[in-house]
């Protein structure tokens, strides 16, 4: 059997790093496109690089950018995928406020640029095309659980951005009977999920602060409520669109909800931590009310409990606290998924329930943060360039 070549755009992201593993250990040749940074952006895949000068490398990264046609139709000339898995995009909601036309431009046109070059250079009926679409186009609640068949109501340019990119996916099917298919998938964490996103936010501050290295989480809405899976199921997800005889669009969720406040709680849980929160809005706050001696022993480190004892002694400062800084103009406040058309027509299924997602993150953050600490106390700080 002939090798399959998958190009995988964003391959520095969460889901690029876990899908090109994924398809490697497939035994699939994995081309990916990563940006040119002035600092390594490569942290992620570094466990998978082939040195250029090794023969038969299944991984070859190549420069560049989704807002780049030129690039991009060069790349997939050169690469003949059977496969792209089009995961590149601007992908911060609150960022895409900041930076609108650029979202539009990498998101949506970006999207074009990639079909556009399938088309131009003759591979219609040999590359198949998965579109990483998203939860957030449901924005303003229509019908819960939200289906395939649920209206868009997108509430941020980067939704609108991907609304654009959705559909014209599915006019490059229709109109060119080509294998492109969109992934809706709701939102999916991992240890290794951007640190601006709330759920790494919270799981890496509730880590420095039980270890003594920080003092408080400043976050947005809490009240938000989010269907969230883990990338290493999701992943998987993606792959099967790309397997079935025909193109489609899929929802990819888990079915359960969950509000950012309740996320907190099971995060601080897990390393024997209870938290409260009293206030309403602005005002509210969170405070760490008890703790399970043993667990957070064994969980953070014994040396580190007398730190966290005094942090929950009556009158004791709050650890979390609501700035509104964090709010976003238009707010997406409930995301439910119905994955019935992926489990019946892919036979996904997830293995991992948040309880897990949560423990994984966890025990990751708190490694990554005893590492930091350890440096600490050793004495090894950034120095001032100047000093
Ligand atoms: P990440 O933000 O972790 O990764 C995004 C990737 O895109 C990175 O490799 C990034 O490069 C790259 N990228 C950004 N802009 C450009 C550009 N202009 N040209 C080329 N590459 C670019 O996202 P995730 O891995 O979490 O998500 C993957 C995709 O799935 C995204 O399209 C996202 O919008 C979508 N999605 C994600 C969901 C989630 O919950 N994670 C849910 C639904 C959809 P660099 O590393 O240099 O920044
Ligand atoms: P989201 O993820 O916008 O759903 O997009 P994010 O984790 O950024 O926000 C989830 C919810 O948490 C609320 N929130 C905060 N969010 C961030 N980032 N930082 C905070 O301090 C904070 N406080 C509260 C937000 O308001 C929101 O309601 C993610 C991205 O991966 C998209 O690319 C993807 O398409 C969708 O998931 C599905």
């Amino acid at each position: 059997m002939t090798q399959k070549v998958a190009l995988i755009t964003g391959i520095t992201g969460q889901d690029g790093a876990y899908l090109a593993e994924y398809l490697l250990k497939k035994g699939y040749l994995v081309h990916g496109i990563k940006r040119r940074s002035s600092l390594f952006n490569t942290d992620r895949i570094d466990h998978l690089y082939q040195d250029p000068h090794v023969e038969n490398r299944n991984l070859v990264l190549h420069y560049g950018d989704m807002t780049d046609s030129m690039n991009l139709t060069r790349i997939v000339q050169e690469v003949q995928p059977d496969e792209i898995y089009n995961l590149a995009a601007m992908s911060h909601v609150a960022v895409s406020f900041e930076t609108p036309e650029y979202t539009a431009n990498a998101d949506g046109i970006g999207t074009l640029r990639l079909l556009e070059a399938v088309r131009l250079l003759g591979l219609t009926q040999k590359t198949r095309i998965y579109q990483a679409s998203t939860s957030e186009l449901y924005g303003l609640v229509q019908e819960v659980p939200q289906k395939e068949t649920t209206p868009f109501y997108p509430r941020s340019p980067y939704a609108v951005a991907k609304m654009y990119a959705y559909w014209i996916t599915v006019n490059y099917r229709e109109a060119y009977q080509m294998h492109a298919s969109n992934g809706i998938l709701f939102n999916h964490e991992s240890p290794i999920r951007g640190e601006t996103f709330v759920t790494r936010k919270i799981t890496r501050a509730i880590s420095r602060i039980a270890l003594g290295m920080q003092d408080k989480l400043f976050l947005g809405n809490l009240s938000a409520k989010r269907d969230w899976g883990h990338a290493k199921d999701y992943i998987k997800a993606m792959y099967l669109i790309l397997q079935q005889e025909k193109a489609d669009d899929y929802v990819i969720a888990t079915g359960i909800t969950t509000t950012i406040r309740d996320f907190i709680k099971l995060a601080v849980n897990e390393i024997g931590l209870e938290i409260t929160f009293q206030g309403e809005g602005t005002e509210e706050k969170g405070y760490f009310t008890a703790i399970d001696d043993a667990l957070f022993s064994e969980k953070v480190g014994e040396q580190y409990l007398e730190g966290i004892k005094a942090r929950i002694a009556p009158g004791n400062q709050h650890v979390v606290a609501v700035d509104p800084a964090y709010f976003r103009p238009t707010e997406v406040d409930l995301l439910i998924g119905d994955p019935t058309k992926s489990k019946t027509v892919l036979g996904w299924e997830p293995r991992y329930d948040l309880a897990g997602l949560i423990k994984d993150m966890m025990q990751s953050d708190i490694k990554l943060m005893q590492k930091d600490a350890l440096l600490q106390e050793g004495g090894y700080r950034t120095l001032n360039y100047f000093e």
